[in-house]
């Protein structure tokens, strides 16, 4: 191969990478509401290429838009809402019912399984640089099978 022709093809591939988002999402997916319920959770597997934290994320489906951390205090589960989620790189850090999520408030109208809520995931790296992500997250029905027990605690 030419020396050109390589580096042209470094090139490509630098720039590929740098294109490339620095966290992948997965699995991303909000529960359901019930008529009248004007909060609820989005959930979804992340993985940062390299060190960052999800810091904040936006949505159209709603007004205010908080990341929460849920988790046993004085044996009840309680939520509370955190400055940020550190997403260490190459491992996997999972927003689930019953810990980390994204709660979604002042819903204007209820949420339906089958609908589909865009998500923008603010992430902030070591640097002090921010990039956001955006996510489609369908609907899953209130009662979903990857819901464990104690989830009544999580309403505002
Ligand atoms: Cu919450």
């Amino acid at each position: 191969m030419k020396p050109i022709l390589r580096t042209l093809i470094a090139a490509a591939f630098f720039a590929a990478g740098i294109a490339q988002a620095q966290v992948t999402v997965e699995d991303a997916w909000v529960r359901a509401t019930v008529p009248q319920q004007r909060a609820t959770g989005a959930f979804m597997k992340l993985n940062a290429a390299k060190d960052t934290r999800l810091v904040s994320a936006t949505s159209p489906a709603a007004p205010v838009v908080e990341v929460h951390e849920m988790a046993l205090q004085d044996n009840v589960m309680r939520m509370r809402q955190v400055p940020a989620v550190e997403l260490p790189a190459g491992k996997a850090v999972e927003l689930k019912p019953g810990g980390y999520h994204i709660m979604l408030m002042d819903l204007p109208k209820q949420v339906k399984a089958g609908d589909t809520v865009p998500l923008t995931l603010v992430f902030e790296g070591k640097d002090g640089k921010r990039e956001s992500l955006e996510v489609q997250a369908p609907v899953r029905a209130l009662n979903s099978s990857t819901q464990p027990a104690g989830q009544g605690a999580h309403k505002h």
